[in-house]
């Protein structure tokens, strides 16, 4: 019988494991070219004193960003949702949101979006809130001073793979330890300002909490999130409420920025899509020319 196992994170050679019915953790070399990441499925061969990973389930997603030549980066694999922390202090951008909502519509990635630290203003995001929530996006209001605000979120994660994002200090283990008080996040050090320092993968980790027999994927200096090469057209298409707009402008390779009959720009003017969203959407667009 071969037993399945679920990789916590990776070395140079060699990963953590959980295995797929215990939850006990154990490890195992891997052969360079076989690239396992976190959150993969794999089987293991007991080899005398060794166990060696020797094949990779199919995966049904993954969770990337770009590396620093616009390359798709894996960063897990597996995912259900993706619960993107924002907080008072220290403030988001809007973009960063966008790029996260585009990566999980085109993987299929639940994201659930979490205001933190409302005690200290609890108005300042009440226009971001109301607004991805008609966008049909879950969105909750949270302080951990609060410990019910923090509750709602929790049996959404019940059963299910959650990748954790945002920025360093918006709250991310306060939160995580209010949900799975058995599990402590790692701080991640990372080797540069950019975000983007050789250790970025090897520092994702995944941890299981028995109590919601749930995964969370911390993966420190994802923040600084940048998605891979995509076309205008891959772009719009993670935009939600773009979606019911594309294949009706008048050339069907609209880019949605300067052509005639753009039924984009029409439903901007129209005001079913936000000023704001397609704004973003211009600046992402016009962010992929640096990958050139
Ligand atoms: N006022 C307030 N402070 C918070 C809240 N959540 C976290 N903090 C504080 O923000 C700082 C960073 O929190 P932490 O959970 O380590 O953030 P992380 O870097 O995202 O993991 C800590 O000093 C926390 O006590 C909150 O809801 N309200
Ligand atoms: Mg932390
Ligand atoms: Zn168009």
């Amino acid at each position: 019988m071969t037993e399945l196992y679920r990789v916590a994170s990776t070395q140079k050679t060699t990963a953590t494991l959980l295995n797929n019915e215990t939850h006990e953790k154990s490890h195992a070399f891997f052969a360079r070219k076989l690239k396992p990441i976190c959150g993969d499925l794999v089987e293991v061969t007991e080899n005398k004193a060794e166990s060696i990973i020797n094949k990779i389930s199919k995966r049904f997603n993954t969770f990337s960003r770009a590396d620093n030549k616009g390359r798709k980066q894996h960063i897990a694999a597996n995912v259900d949702q993706i619960m993107i922390v924002m907080a008072v202090k220290p403030e988001p951008t809007r973009d960063i949101l966008n790029r996260y909502l585009v990566t999980a519509e085109h993987e299929g990635i639940e994201p659930i979006l979490v205001f933190n630290k409302s005690d200290i203003d609890s108005q300042v995001f009440i226009n971001l809130i109301n607004q991805y929530e008609q966008l049909g996006y879950q969105v909750f209001k949270t302080s951990k001073h609060d410990t019910a605000s923090i509750n709602c979120i929790k049996p959404l994660l019940k059963d299910k793979t959650t990748v954790i994002v945002g920025q360093s200090g918006v709250g991310k283990s306060s939160i995580t330890r209010v949900m799975m008080p058995g599990i402590e996040l790692k701080t991640g050090k990372l080797s540069d300002k950019t975000g983007k320092g050789a250790h970025t993968t090897s520092v994702t980790q995944m941890y299981y909490d028995q109590g919601l027999n749930a995964n969370i994927i911390d993966s420190p200096g994802v923040w600084e999130y940048g998605l891979w090469d995509m076309s205008a057209h891959q772009v719009a298409s993670g935009f939600r409420e773009f979606q019911q707009h594309l294949g009706m402008c008048k050339f069907s390779n609209c880019t949605h920025i300067h052509e005639p009959q753009c039924a984009i720009m029409q439903a901007v003017k129209d005001k079913t899509i936000r000023e704001n969203r397609y704004q973003s959407y211009l600046r992402i667009v016009d962010s992929m020319k640096y990958w050139g």
